[in-house]
């Protein structure tokens, strides 16, 4: 992979960077294909003070999932190969269930990124592979003391595999709405609130996590500090615990004097009971989640006299 000659034009968080060359073998057209494209403003290229065209990593996946390319190569993009998935017998069911449970961190994380050049979006991966899997774990073992351990290693390889992929992402437009988001008091799931952080950073949005276990204090501090238009809450115990239920009720009213939504998720945020406050949503799924947050960033890059209308929530 070759380094850029200089720093002109090139953004500073972009990643490595290829050739023309480079990209153009790793999947399987020629070299003059990928100019004109670059040429003709599909694929994204900075110049090197030599007048070379340079493409970022990002904008290299990006391209090849926006066209459907097969990545003869991935290994040209730094990206995991394909023989990193070991084989499975035939029809073995869920691959990303089964590298968890052998404590595969370089199959899992293969895994998603294959899925995610295929086209697959963030929210659909958390909602499909990795809540089939762990739901799966959470059913096998059923918090003996052998499967706590193995759900606590399940979550680290799904964690680090999801934090791999949204490495892939080009970073966040500095004038891109801001959203703050946690896990309650006591609760220890660090999951479900990582992977809104990721889904919101896939649809273009400025994402704080403040992670599991966060109290009102907190996020208040956190809230001054980035103003953000959304504040997510996951929260996955059944029933929440009460200095949680207090300090989310607090927060809501709190922000209902500011121009920011709440969206509650998780196995426990029906049982918190807030229905018909107009600035607060409880969602299902991280597709859900997704699709709130790309439909407010379009209204707001068409104005219109009336403010955004929340969508209808479960
Ligand atoms: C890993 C795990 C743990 C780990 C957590 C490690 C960590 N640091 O994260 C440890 C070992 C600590 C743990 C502990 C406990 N656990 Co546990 N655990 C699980 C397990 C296997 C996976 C959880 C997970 O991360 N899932 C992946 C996430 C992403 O999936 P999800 O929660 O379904 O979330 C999806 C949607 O709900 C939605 N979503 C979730 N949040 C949000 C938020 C927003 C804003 C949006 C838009 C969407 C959204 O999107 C997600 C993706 O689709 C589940 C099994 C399961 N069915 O989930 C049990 C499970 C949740 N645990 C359970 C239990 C009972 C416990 C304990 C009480 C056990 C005990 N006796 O001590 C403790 C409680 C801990 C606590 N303080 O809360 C039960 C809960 C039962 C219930 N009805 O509430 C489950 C369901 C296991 C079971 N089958 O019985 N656990």
């Amino acid at each position: 992979m070759a380094e850029p000659e200089t720093t002109r034009n090139v953004q500073p968080d972009a990643g490595p960077f290829l050739s023309p060359k480079d990209l153009a073998d790793a999947i399987g057209v020629s070299e003059s294909s990928l100019k004109r494209w670059v040429d003709d403003g599909r694929l994204v290229a900075v110049r090197t003070a030599g007048g070379h065209r340079r493409i970022s990593q990002h904008e290299a996946v990006r391209f090849v999932r926006s066209q459907r390319f097969a990545l003869l190569h991935p290994e040209t993009l730094g990206l995991p190969t394909n023989d990193a998935q070991p084989a499975l017998e035939a029809g073995a069911p869920e691959p990303f269930l089964q590298y968890l449970l052998a404590e595969n961190a370089a199959a899992a994380r293969a895994f998603l990124v294959q899925r995610y050049l295929a086209g697959v979006g963030f929210a659909a991966l958390c909602d499909g592979p990795i809540r089939s899997a762990l739901t799966h774990i959470g059913e096998l073992w059923r918090h003996s003391e052998r499967g706590i351990a193995i759900e606590h290693r399940a979550t680290d390889i799904a964690f680090q595999s999801l934090a791999y992929l949204r490495s892939l992402l080009p970073p966040s437009p500095e004038d891109g709405w801001t959203a703050v988001g946690f896990a309650p008091s006591g609760d220890a799931y660090l999951l479900p609130t990582m992977m809104c952080a990721a889904v919101l950073a896939e649809a273009g949005w400025r994402d704080r996590n403040l992670g599991p276990d966060t109290p009102l204090v907190a996020m208040r501090e956190a809230i001054a500090m980035a103003n953000p238009k959304v504040v997510w809450c996951a929260l996955s115990q059944e029933q929440p615990n009460e200095v949680a239920a207090r300090e989310i009720r607090e927060l809501v009213d709190e922000l209902a004097t500011r121009d920011t939504y709440v969206v509650l998720g998780g196995r426990g945020a029906p049982a918190l009971g807030i229905v018909g406050r107009e600035h607060v949503l409880t969602v299902g799924s991280m597709v859900e989640l997704a699709a709130f947050a790309r439909g407010l960033a379009a209204a707001r890059a068409k104005p219109s006299p009336s403010q955004p209308s929340a969508p209808a929530a479960d």
